[in-house]
């Protein structure tokens, strides 16, 4: 075998080792977090989980809990519960990100989108609007608040 071919082989065997380690760290990391990443959106809604309606507007999030009881820009949750974000609009397309939770999902005018998940930590945590709805797109975030 020549110094040519070997070096090749030597390439080609540490990319396969990069690629299957890489891989290998990928499939540990979902298998483990499996329930701290929402469940894909329009899922069927859990029956143990508590639904908040969500409106997306120019410039704001107004969430409405089961009560009636109504926030803007602020959502307080608890932990270790389900709960399902019921997603609308009231004017043009948004789109709601909670990093951390796992959670985006549009806001569409007429529609509702929904998406469940389940705080698993205690913490502040900031949530976002991640479509261009306007001027004031910039404006559009706030912080979800878990507590115990
Ligand atoms: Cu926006």
């Amino acid at each position: 075998m020549n110094d040519k071919l070997k070096k090749e082989l030597m390439w080609a065997i540490a990319v396969v080792v990069v690629l299957v380690g890489s891989a290998t760290v990928n499939y540990v990391y979902v298998v483990g977090h499996e329930y701290d990443i929402a469940r894909p959106a329009n899922s069927p809604i859990p029956p143990n989980s508590t639904v908040i309606q969500v409106i997306g507007a120019q410039w704001s999030w107004t969430f409405v809990y089961p009560n009636g009881t109504k926030s803007v820009d602020a959502l307080t949750l608890q932990v270790n519960h389900t709960y399902t974000l019921m997603v609308s609009s009231q004017d043009v397309i948004h789109d709601l990100l909670i990093p951390q939770m796992g959670v985006q999902v549009y806001a569409v005018p007429g529609h509702n989108n929904t998406v469940s998940f389940e705080p698993t930590k205690v913490g502040t945590y900031y949530f976002e609007c991640v479509e261009y709805c306007g001027e004031d797109h910039y404006l559009m975030r706030g912080f979800l608040t878990v507590v115990s």
